[in-house]
């Protein structure tokens, strides 16, 4: 036990939370020494509506959304309400063994509403790792049922972000996730992205799009259909730098899915519950998945909570068969959980959120971003919704990668976070994911101290204008 934090002093309570981290706390995606070396953790200890404020009482625009999830904002009363309510009346009660919970079942059935038509079966898990954990078994279960065992293969693409499970890890693009013995687990592969900025070469948007999804007919081809049980992928590639599809890639993809039979799992981790200005990314991009992942802003990011959501096809097989699915997690539809995103949901219907999104605040914030491409170091705007990424360059017209990966990006990101504004930097753009109740003033203000911060790191590198 250390001696009582001081109550007045907000450096010296920095400096002793600080202190005590270091030495108990071990943080996901952390470099420790470089952490140390900067004297410790930043410490939040408070937030309201879109803003976080620091233990030195600094307010900071949240750009991020926590990590993509706290889509209704900090502070709101109704998604607390519900979390005590459920805490008096059943903290907890599990769903193994044929029992439920009422609020379980509700919200299995609120979801089976707003999601599309045909996803109406509801498998609850913690996190979005372990729901695309799920995914695998669900997949792989569904052909093995069906006397395909063979089936078992999952392809995922480049750049794509799917967790960090080892399953999970596995299916993830991203090479620093399969730094790892024994990660990529065995029959996962990885089809290319339709990333234009840094792979399109000559080609146009729509022509990388149509380059793309032939890829991933190759890669099927490669490793033949016969072999292979699903495709998954974000509807936008989040965690990978907000990867737009261009127009025509999804419907492509879908086709080539149904062409081979292969299942479709639409990863709604980050694009679910409204992000891209309809309910479901899926809806945006004309996708019709057998499974959808949904974690994050199904709870606004309050309580851990997700799902796979499927319909009639793999039910068939695997709930109107003799036979159990040998899998679930003590917490797979945790009552207070459940009941914080059953609030949620009724929240954004109150509040027209998604609608909000779609018609006011998603263009105003892509219009405030957009404004930023006169900037000599911003190469690319990618958006849709509330999620954008500003993509950073020296080389405007060639898009030549920027040497060393992360020089543009990272220190104007700290400027950022120094200056009111937390933003994400993945490789050389800064991504933005805010809570979708945020105003216009703070969509201002945000993009004001982006552009600040470009205009800083422009001059410090002395190519300004
Ligand atoms: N799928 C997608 C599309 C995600 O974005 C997950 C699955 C995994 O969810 P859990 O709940 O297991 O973390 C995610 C998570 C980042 C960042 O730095 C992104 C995520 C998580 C943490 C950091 O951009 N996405």
């Amino acid at each position: 036990m250390t001696s009582p934090l001081p109550a007045n002093d907000p450096s010296a309570l920095t400096a002793r939370l600080q202190e005590t981290d270091l030495r108990h706390h071990m943080h996901p995606f952390t470099d420790h020494q470089e952490m140390t070396l900067e004297g410790g953790p930043r410490v939040i200890t408070r937030a309201e509506g879109a803003c976080l404020f620091d233990s030195e009482g600094n307010r900071l625009i949240d750009g991020m959304g926590g990590l993509w999830c706290v889509n209704m904002g900090y502070g709101r009363s109704e998604l607390l309400d519900a979390a005590a309510a459920q805490m008096r009346e059943l903290p907890y009660y599990n769903t193994f063994f044929k029992t439920t919970t009422p609020v379980a079942a509700e919200l299995a059935a609120d979801l089976a509403r707003v999601t599309p038509a045909g996803l109406d079966r509801v498998f609850f898990a913690n996190s979005g790792s372990e729901a695309n954990d799920t995914n695998i078994r669900l997949a792989r279960s569904y052909w093995a049922r069906l006397g395909r065992p063979e089936r078992r293969a999952i392809i995922s693409r480049k750049f794509a972000y799917h967790g960090s499970t080892i399953a999970a890890a596995s299916l993830t693009g991203l090479e620093s996730m399969h730094d790892i013995p024994g990660v990529p687990i065995p029959d996962i592969h990885h089809a290319p992205a339709p990333f234009w900025w840094a792979e399109g070469g000559a080609r146009s948007p729509e022509e990388h799009g149509r380059h793309a999804a032939q890829g991933l007919e190759e890669m099927i081809r490669a490793v033949g259909p016969e072999n292979i049980a699903a495709f998954i992928g974000e509807p936008v590639q989040g965690a990978g730098g907000v990867i737009v599809p261009p127009p025509g890639y999804w419907e492509e993809v879908q086709r080539i899915c149904a062409r081979h039979d292969i299942l479709l799992i639409a990863d709604e981790v980050i694009t679910g519950f409204g992000r891209t200005g309809n309910w479901f990314g899926c809806e945006t991009y004309g996708i019709r998945p057998d499974i959808m992942t949904v974690a994050k802003g199904l709870s606004s990011g309050y309580l851990p909570i997700s799902a796979s959501i499927f319909g009639d096809r793999l039910a068939e097989v695997l709930m109107e068969r003799p036979g159990r699915f040998p899998h679930g997690y003590t917490y797979s539809g945790h009552p207070v959980a459940a009941a914080v995103a059953r609030a949620n949901l009724a929240l954004m219907q109150r509040e027209r959120i998604v609608e909000r999104v779609r018609d006011e605040i998603g263009p105003y914030f892509l219009e405030k971003l957009r404004s930023l491409l006169d900037h000599p170091l911003v190469g690319e705007l990618r958006g849709v919704g509330l999620m954008a990424a500003v993509e950073l360059t020296r080389d405007k017209t060639g898009r030549a990668p920027v040497e060393p990966v992360g020089s543009l990006a990272t220190p104007v990101r700290n400027l950022c976070f120094a200056r009111g504004l937390v933003t994400r930097a993945v490789r050389d753009c800064l991504v933005f994911s805010p809570p979708l109740i945020i105003s216009e003033g703070e969509i201002d203000e945000a993009v004001g101290i982006l552009r600040g911060c470009l205009d800083a790191v422009a001059g410090s590198l002395g190519d300004r204008g």
